[in-house]
């Protein structure tokens, strides 16, 4: 059975919130509360029932209602979401401020956020204002901080790495993470799992380990906040809804809003429970069914962000995709002469075993001083490359090293020494805060030097640790199209540098990638996944990727 009934309750319950934040009536505040309890609890689909005949629901609520289920929205509350800007919402989830001084402190003082209460409190602007005492100020720092330790979006390593122990842990006969991770998204806010199973799969769940608190309980949905501080919502659908369940709660947003355009056009409804048409279930079982039953064929997760992919798939033109098994090689990792922790020799090993049919070794150059990287050390691993090779005779090892751009966009060695290289990476890894037409002649330098093949992690960002250098993105891949030089997808899931909406950018100049893993030890070589989420999500195909090319293609890239 389809229902609505959540998602309704949902756009209520937030209504009420802003109405009450902008000062509306506190009568009428608890009524929609009210009507949104009662439809959240009515036992029949409120899409398919007249709205009016769920108790306590008016002539006034139940029209917002009829408008949310034809469009997924209704007037006032899009109104009332404006005029409250989503900072402002989150200050409410401040434990110690509520709706009314949240909105005195934006009305009155211009604070929009969170982070923007924090400065003002820094900046003494708060002193003197009535209600405001240095009390108060300590617990709303406190709050902050609480807020800011579990609100936290973490990296796709930490998510990925997460939901497999819990798809792992479970008695379910079917169970998979969906959400922001299934979109290979590089950060995730929380992680939503699905499961087909029995109810006693929540007591399970709540007893895992893993849990560090229970956020909230039912039979259908759990709620739990782990050690890392990371939500983790278990949902356990029907056994017949699971590709409805999947599509609902995979998500995005926007993509699910853009299909329900279509769906409302064809007079059915969509839900996490189904595709229906009045009570035909058109299609509920399995994800692909749903697409199909809309004339288009199944989306790719990674694509569904609303960019132009139902679009592309109603025209039956999406792309395709490269995937993990399309890479036949890794361009850029490290061993244990500079800063990996494995020898050459397991690296190589390791690689051999992922079933690579090329792999280079890129160790560090001298200019990153702490490597102490020389010359010799460098020719002499390169012997030692050479000498390992025959023992691998259907995987070519190539040597390569990844230099250092430095800020006026040269690099550490001449170019007799750069020429004996197979493989050149060069990076930044200094001098992170010169100004954008200096870091863009510093990058277009480094894509000038015909001995640089490809631009390592290049916007330099650390999630949660370091911001990316600001550069004239356009011009620097207008230069890396034009000298054939390729731009790095740097696996690393703390780094995921460039980011998808970079590589997008990159792909329309021309540019062409590398999905490297980066590695410093054996077990980061099984990075190049998230690589692979991002060159996805940029729409990449195998031919865009030179990783993903033949020996012989990529030997001709090399100028080799
Ligand atoms: P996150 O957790 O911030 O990294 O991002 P998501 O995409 O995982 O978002 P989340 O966890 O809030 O919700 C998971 C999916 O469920 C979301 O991608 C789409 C679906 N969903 C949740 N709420 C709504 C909604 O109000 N309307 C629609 N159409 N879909 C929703
Ligand atoms: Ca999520
Ligand atoms: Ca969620
Ligand atoms: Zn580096």
């Amino acid at each position: 059975m389809a229902r609505a009934n959540d998602a309704v309750a949902a756009a209520l319950e937030e209504y009420a919130e802003l109405f009450a934040m902008t000062g509306g009536d506190a009568f009428r505040v608890r009524s929609y509360q009210k009507a949104a309890k009662a439809i959240a609890g009515f036992p029949e689909d409120i899409a398919a029932t007249a709205v009016r005949s769920v108790p306590g629901v008016g002539e006034a609520i139940a029209k917002k209602v009829e408008e949310y289920l034809e469009r997924g929205g209704f007037r006032q509350l899009d109104d009332l979401r404006e005029k409250v800007p989503e900072g402002v919402r989150r200050l409410t989830r401040i434990p110690s401020l509520g709706p009314k001084k949240a909105v005195f402190l934006f009305q009155e003082l211009g604070v929009d956020s969170p982070e923007a209460l924090a400065e003002a409190i820094g900046q003494g602007r708060l002193r003197g204002v009535k209600g405001f005492g240095p009390k108060t100020e300590e617990n709303l720092l406190k709050g902050i901080e609480q807020l800011e330790r579990t609100s936290a979006r973490v990296h796709v390593g930490v998510a990925m790495d997460l939901a497999e122990r819990i798809v792992a842990s479970l008695p379910a006969e079917r169970i998979a993470y969906a959400g922001s991770l299934r979109r290979m998204k590089d950060t995730v806010g929380d992680i939503d799992i699905l499961a087909v199973g029995p109810v006693s799969m929540m007591d399970d769940f709540k007893a895992m380990p893993y849990v560090a608190e229970v956020i909230a309980s039912g039979e259908k949905k759990t709620s739990v906040r782990t050690h890392e501080g990371l939500q983790v919502d278990l949902r356990v659908v029907p056994a017949g809804s699971w590709g409805a369940a999947m599509q609902y709660f995979t998500g995005s947003k926007e993509h699910n809003v853009h299909l329900r355009e279509i769906v409302v056009k064809k007079g059915w409804k969509l839900s996490e429970y189904g595709l229906f048409d009045g009570d035909r279930v058109v299609a509920a079982e399995h994800e692909e069914d749903v697409y199909r039953a809309l004339g288009m064929p199944w989306i790719p997760p990674t694509l569904r962000e609303d960019g132009g992919e139902i679009a592309a798939a109603l025209r039956d033109a999406l792309p395709v995709l490269v995937t993990e098994d399309d890479l036949r090689g890794d361009l850029h990792t490290h061993t244990d002469l500079t800063d990996g922790i494995a020898s050459l020799e397991d690296m190589v090993a390791a690689a051999h075993a992922r079933g690579h049919s090329y792999y280079a070794v890129t160790d560090h150059a001298p200019d990153l001083a702490m490597q102490r990287m020389t010359l010799d050390k460098a020719l002499e691993q390169r012997e030692r490359l050479q000498r390992l090779q025959a023992s691998y005779p259907d995987m070519r090892l190539l040597h390569g090293t990844e230099l250092n751009i430095a800020p006026d966009g040269s690099v550490d060695w001449p170019a007799e020494v750069l020429a004996g290289f197979d493989v050149c990476v060069a990076s930044v890894h200094s001098h992170f805060t010169q100004s954008r037409e200096e870091m863009t002649r510093r990058f277009v330098a480094a894509c000038e030097n015909p001995h640089v093949h490809i631009i390592g992690h290049p916007t330099t960002r650390r999630i949660g640790r370091r911001p990316p250098v600001d550069a004239d993105w356009d011009e620097v891949f207008r230069a890396a199209a034009r000298t054939g030089t390729a731009m790095e997808i740097d696996s690393f899931p703390d780094r995921s540098d460039l980011p998808s909406d970079l590589v997008r950018l990159a792909h329309h100049h021309g540019v062409r990638f590398s999905i490297d893993s980066d590695a410093h030890a054996v077990p980061h070589l099984a990075n190049q996944r998230f690589g692979i989420g991002i060159a996805q999500r940029a729409w990449l195909t195998a031919d865009d990727v030179i990783n993903a090319w033949p020996l012989e293609r990529l030997l001709t890239f090399l100028g080799r």
